[in-house]
């Protein structure tokens, strides 16, 4: 079978202000394609974003490729795109199945599919087998039925029916992904400019799920059902992707890369003995196995760079959210991690459910007051299955039926907190950047951590924050600059 994989996600990621293409392979695409290869099909990836190809140019290549499957991998942001391709795809292909997964799906996406006829099915949670067993089950009603994690249509019922979420449990028989499929070689690829030291970077997933109940995240939904790649994997994965494809730097995407204690030190271990040469930063979470030991050993091992999701300076807030981390914890670990020269690059989520002034004032006064080389901000939005989206309306005033409004940047104002309102929102976002990045102390930082690679990379930023000093001043907003262009 011919089976084309893509992300229906037409906006232009060209640069962080145009100083730096911004842009990584999808990880799930790749390991579903290597299934499928396994199996003898023919498999091509695209990514419109990557490579730069617009709505018109990337229909005219479908209808050249006629593939008998096309799969998308949708988040929320991209459905409306989704909508679009699918639409045309079932106007000039009516042949090629339209088959979607992705972070968007939930346990109640059966609705989403009646109200879409153009998708043939969906799929929640985990779809590294689900494309390889529908085509197995030669696409009929009744194979459709042992398939978990599968959305579709059920004659008897007379509507879309949902086979609940598709959890994978063993991830050392998964295969890597396929990197030689990607449209564009994996040495081309590259993070935002704080987010890699050297070049050529990747990033692999090593575990997939998060034990913590934060209730706005997708994480949540795998509850209690973390699995991990096992060290030997890991190491095996970090080699290929070292020798094959020299790869330097690399970031760990798992939700908490330093949830299981043992196996990071396993792995830390494994890579000051071979003498890896390697770069690396990972996602944390403060209250997870992290202390003075355990960031040593990842220092020694080549870790530059942590990032936690410190969301909000609240800890109200933060308990409302599920998040349950102490203030003390945040600067503890902040602050350790800078001593040993780790950096720290944080998150931070504005007009989350329950934010007031004053606890967007105490967020501002905590990103400020740490010891951290750069931060990252979004609005909030509620996602669709998570636990705040059922009842987003009692916490603040949200567009449900839009999904063009959820919007996960700093770019666009998807929920104002009730008591709040949106131009509170906007001008918290402009401060907080505005005094986070135009300050001394910031500067000063900036040199304590100063190699020849930060150097480099110094430079870019100062364009940056040059470009945004100049944008700022001219438009009186920085928000809508971040983020790329629709074509
Ligand atoms: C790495 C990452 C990124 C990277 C790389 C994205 C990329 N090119 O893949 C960067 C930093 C660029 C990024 C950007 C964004 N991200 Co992001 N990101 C992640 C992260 C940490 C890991 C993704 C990953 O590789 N997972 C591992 C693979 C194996 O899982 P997967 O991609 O979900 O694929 C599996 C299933 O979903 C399913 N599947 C997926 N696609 C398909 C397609 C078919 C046909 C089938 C059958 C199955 C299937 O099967 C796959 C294999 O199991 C996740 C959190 C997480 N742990 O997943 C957030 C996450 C995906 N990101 C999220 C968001 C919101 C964003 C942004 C919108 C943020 C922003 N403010 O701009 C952008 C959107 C960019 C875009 N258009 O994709 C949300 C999505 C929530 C939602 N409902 O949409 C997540 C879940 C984090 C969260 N907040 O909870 N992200
Ligand atoms: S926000 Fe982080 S800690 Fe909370 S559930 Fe999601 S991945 Fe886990």
């Amino acid at each position: 079978m011919k089976i084309i994989l893509m992300r229906p996600s037409f906006k232009s990621h060209d640069g962080f202000l145009g100083t730096d293409h911004f842009a990584l392979p999808n990880i799930g695409l790749g390991i579903i394609a290597a299934v499928l290869l396994g199996e003898g099909h023919r498999v091509i990836i695209r990514d419109p974003q990557a490579e730069g190809i617009g709505f018109g140019a990337m229909l005219e290549f479908l209808r050249a490729e006629q593939p008998d499957i096309l799969g998308l991998s949708v988040v929320s942001m991209d459905f409306s795109g989704a909508v679009r391709l699918g639409k045309a795809v079932r106007e000039h292909l009516p042949a090629t199945r339209i088959i979607l997964g992705g972070p968007h799906f939930h346990n109640r996406s059966d609705a989403l599919l009646d109200a879409n006829p153009w998708f043939d099915f969906l799929v929640v949670g985990e779809g590294d087998h689900t494309l390889s067993r529908l085509i197995a089950g030669g696409f009929r009603e009744e194979a459709c039925a042992d398939i978990p994690g599968l959305v579709y249509r059920n004659t008897a019922a007379g509507r879309a029916v949902a086979n609940g979420l598709s959890v994978v449990e063993d991830l050392d028989a998964l295969p890597l992904p396929a990197y030689h499929l990607y449209p564009k070689p994996l040495q081309w690829y590259r993070p935002a400019v704080n987010n890699y030291k050297r070049l050529p970077n990747a990033a692999i997933i090593t575990s997939r799920g998060c034990p913590s109940k934060c209730i706005y995240c997708q994480g949540s939904l795998y509850r209690r059902m973390v699995r991990s790649n096992s060290p030997d994997y890991v190491l095996k994965h970090i080699r290929l992707l070292m020798s094959e494809y020299g790869i330097r730097d690399l970031l760990f995407f798992d939700d908490v890369f330093t949830l299981n204690r043992r196996r990071l030190l396993t792995i830390c271990d494994a890579m000051i003995r071979d003498k890896f040469d390697l770069t690396w930063g990972c996602f944390v979470k403060i209250n997870r196995v992290i202390d003075q030991d355990v960031l040593l050993k990842m220092k020694q091992a080549g870790c530059w760079l942590i990032m936690p999701g410190i969301e909000s300076g609240s800890e109200a807030v933060l308990d409302l959210l599920g998040k349950h981390q102490s203030m003390d914890e945040v600067r503890r670990i902040c602050h350790m991690a800078d001593q040993l020269r780790i950096q720290v690059r944080p998150s931070f989520m504005l007009g989350v459910p329950g934010e007031t002034r004053e606890t967007l004032q105490q967020t501002i006064d905590l990103a400020l007051s740490l010891p951290v080389t750069h931060i990252g901000i979004t609005y909030f939005s509620p996602l669709p299955g998570t636990p705040v989206w059922d009842n987003a309306e009692q916490y603040g005033a949200f567009q449900r039926d839009n999904t063009d409004a959820i919007h996960t940047t700093s770019a666009r104002i998807p929920f104002v907190p009730h008591g709040l309102e949106r131009k509170d929102l906007e001008h918290q976002m402009d401060r907080l950047y505005a005094r986070f990045y135009f300050r001394f102390s910031w500067l000063w930082r900036q040199f304590r951590y100063l190699d020849g690679y930060e150097a480099i990379k110094l430079l870019r930023g100062l364009l940056i924050a040059l470009r945004l000093r100049v944008h700022l001043l001219r438009h009186g907003r920085i928000g809508m600059v971040l983020f790329g262009r629709s074509q």
